[in-house]
């Protein structure tokens, strides 16, 4: 099979991408596309060239494997395919369906009209693998759009709705039947003779640009760009574009993209590009097993949970019921809900109507015999076993006999909450993570007896929701939360040993979370924190800080109280000498030494322990792989994607180092922090976590 289908329609040649799965530009497509150009650019027969891709797709971009493979592209490359169409003199048309991203949106930048299906996508989303468009996107984008909606677009990486990218000028026209108009549009430029329109020779919108533009861009990403690479180097070659002479522009963008292709960023952005990917694949649970159709959801619990993961659905167009028991519950939710999505439109991220929409898609109920329609219902109610297993006695009583019953509890034991019904095979783990129609995690939990098919509809409601969707085996904690745990209390244990509250988060926000452990304690409430750690039986032997429960007594619950690790002003943090004095003195009480404790340190105490934790559980296949960890963590837990997620970072470190920590540890920590077996193995044996497989 060509990799280019060419196929002459009358006067006009279709070429026609076709390069399973998503038509990415490998060599073969490259050669495909150099080969069709010469014969259509030959043929006197050939009035003009339409480019387009096959099953409903245009091109997902450069192939990502060949990119990161590291080698030097073999000739043709893009840049030289979009040369070799500039230089044509008959006209080229871009007919776009699905999506043009990143390379294969270039490509269509290089004809010199685009027309794109209604519900087409386009974006240059490189920087989500730590690169910047590298044929020219930089250039031709803001060339059409001008700089200000180019630096927005490519620094986030967003996919453009087809009319939104009418609007700002990336496509040219909007149609249903894509390829016929571009055929058609493309006998019209003929007829009329209308001159080529070559967008790296468009000017208008680059001309006379304010310099300030970009000082002021930059200011505005500094909180989310800090410490990444291809951010910076997208706004220096958008501004490039439009101060520089075009040449020059092009050879800069050039230069950056190899910068950020040779980065440990890149690479690290790439592995959880394809982790997320193999996240989906559970091979327990064969592809072919066909996923429970929901079309329509009820969730149990009208709180902040349950609220967030109804709009979930909701926005994904899924009817759902929402329950509580009381009226004066619901309403609160049902309010909350509305002011969630009412704050959405007066920041202008969505519009009245989406929100009018969506809203029409959730329904209060109080009643659980009103959930008897749903595929799926499930439970957001308070974090107990006791009153988890009331709730799923009623499911027992209402729910239709196809329907899954999912809980979205973060530690509590799958097992005994299916033991409760007659159905243990429909009932799963749907952990989501707060807020819930924000954060991109869903770690589903299978129970002992979880049905394949219930896992492969959780697994596909994850996508259908637009999340990242995990599977976790049934232990306490799952992935996330029981690796946690270990962060946390190192995060105090630090504390008691000599670090301060504003070292200890400085160290982990430089390293690029949003936050550092005690600043989301604060955030999160000591009073819950302590709870949690109170609910937890601890071996005898394992080391336990005072600290948190010394917190309470103060009433420095958090923000919540306006004093925790912290004072705060309003949500700003202020270091506070009282807190340094409460920590002293539970140093003094333990008879601990108090003493200086370097940065490095701090990182690996507070991250080795995290990894080894998650070693743990890949050997006890909790996670189906390593990667799925990093994946948990990178869309759940704020760990910096372009590190790579915690275990990707310690391969790349050494394990080694993940181990001579917890050999340090263990003797006045307990035993649970002792090095991990699989570790050691993997560390002596030099293997990577490839070795766990
Ligand atoms: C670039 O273009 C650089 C240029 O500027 C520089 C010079 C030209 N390559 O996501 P899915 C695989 S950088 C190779 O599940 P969906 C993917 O791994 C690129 N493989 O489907 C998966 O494989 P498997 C810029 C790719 O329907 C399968 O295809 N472009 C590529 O949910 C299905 O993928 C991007 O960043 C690729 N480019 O979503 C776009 N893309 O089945 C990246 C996908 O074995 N791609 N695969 O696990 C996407 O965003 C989504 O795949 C897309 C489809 C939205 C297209």
């Amino acid at each position: 099979m060509p990799a280019v289908n060419y196929r002459p329609d009358g006067d006009v040649v279709v070429l026609q991408i076709d390069n399973p799965p998503v038509n990415a530009l490998s060599l073969a497509v490259r050669e495909g596309l150099t080969d069709g150009l010469r014969r259509a650019a030959a043929d006197t027969a050939v009035k003009a060239i339409v480019v387009a891709g096959a099953r409903g797709s245009f091109a997902a971009g450069a192939d990502i494997n060949e990119i990161a493979s590291g080698l030097v592209l073999k000739s043709p490359i893009t840049r030289e395919i979009q040369a070799q169409m500039e230089a044509t003199p008959k006209p080229i048309v871009a007919a776009i369906e699905g999506a043009a991203l990143g390379g294969g949106l270039e490509l269509a930048l290089a004809c010199h009209w685009r027309i794109a299906a209604n519900g087409a996508k386009v974006g240059l989303p490189e920087v989500k693998l730590g690169l910047i468009p590298g044929a020219g996107g930089t250039q031709r984008f803001t060339r059409l759009t001008g700089p200000e909606a180019a630096l927005e677009a490519i620094t986030s990486g967003a996919h453009l709705p087809a009319p939104r990218a009418l609007e700002l000028g990336v496509v040219d026209a909007l149609a249903d039947d894509v390829v016929g108009e571009a055929v058609r549009f493309a006998r019209r430029v003929v007829q009329e003779k209308r001159p080529l329109r070559i967008a790296s020779d468009v000017a208008e919108r680059i001309t006379g640009v304010n310099p300030e533009v970009f000082a002021a861009f930059r200011k505005k990403i500094e909180p989310k760009a800090r410490g990444q690479l291809a951010p910076w180097r997208i706004i220096d070659s958008i501004e490039a574009a439009c101060m520089r002479p075009k040449e020059e522009a092009f050879r800069l963008e050039r230069e950056y993209f190899n910068e950020c292709r040779d980065s440990p960023q890149r690479e690290a952005l790439v592995h959880v590009f394809f982790a997320e990917r193999e996240a989906r694949k559970i091979p327990d649970v064969p592809a072919d097993v066909e996923p429970l159709a929901v079309r329509r959801v009820a969730v149990v619990g009208a709180g902040t949970m349950g609220g967030g993961i109804a709009m979930c659905f909701a926005n994904a167009g899924i009817p759902v019921s929402l329950l509580d028991v009381t009226r004066e519950a619901l309403d609160r939710g049902l309010g909350a809900i509305r002011k969630n999505y009412a704050a959405s439109v007066a920041r202008g991220s969505l519009t009245q109507q989406r929100m009018d929409e969506a809203l029409s898609l959730i329904r209060g109920v109080t009643e659980y015999e009103a959930l008897v329609d749903a595929d799926i219902i499930i439970e957001a109610v308070f974090e107990d076993l006791q009153v988890k297993k009331e709730v799923f006695a009623n499911f027992e009583r209402v729910a239709a006999a196809h329907a899954i019953l999912a809980t979205n509890t973060s530690s509590l034991d799958i097992d005994a909450i299916a033991a409760t019904t007659s159905r243990p095979e429909k009932v799963v783990g749907t952990h989501f993570f707060s807020p819930a129609n924000v954060m991109r995690l869903l770690e589903n939990v299978r129970g002992t007896r979880t049905s394949p098919q219930t896992i492969a509809t959780v697994m596909a409601l994850g996508k259908t929701l637009g999340k990242v969707p995990v599977l976790a085996g049934n232990c306490d904690g799952f992935i996330g939360n029981r690796m946690l745990q270990f962060y946390g209390a190192e995060a105090e244990f630090l504390l008691e040993e000599g670090a301060t509250p504003e070292q200890i988060d400085g160290v982990i926000e430089s390293f690029g979370f949003a936050m550092g452990p005690l600043a989301v304690r604060d955030l999160a409430g000591n009073d819950v924190g302590y709870l949690i750690r109170k609910s937890r039986k601890l071996p005898p032997d394992e080391r336990r800080s005072p600290l948190l429960q010394r917190l309470v007594e103060q009433g420095r619950l958090g923000q919540k109280t306006g004093k925790g690790f912290y004072r705060y002003e309003g949500r700003t943090r202020i270091a506070d000498p009282e807190v340094l004095e409460l920590i002293e003195g539970v140093s003094r009480e333990l008879g601990i030494e108090r003493r200086e404790i370097d940065d490095r340190e701090i990182l690996e105490r507070l991250l080795h322990p995290l990894v080894n934790e998650g070693a743990r559980i890949v050997d006890e296949g909790i996670a189906l792989r390593a990667s799925d960890i990093d994946v948990v963590y990178v869309n759940g837990y704020g760990f910096p994607a372009y590190k790579g997620g915690p275990m990707y970072w310690a391969e790349r470190a050494g394990l080694t180092h993940v181990v001579e920590t917890m050999r340090r540890l263990a003797p006045s920590h307990g035993a649970r922090w002792r090095p991990a077996p699989l570790l050691e193995r993997l560390a002596a044996s030099g293997q990577g976590w490839k070795g766990a497989q």
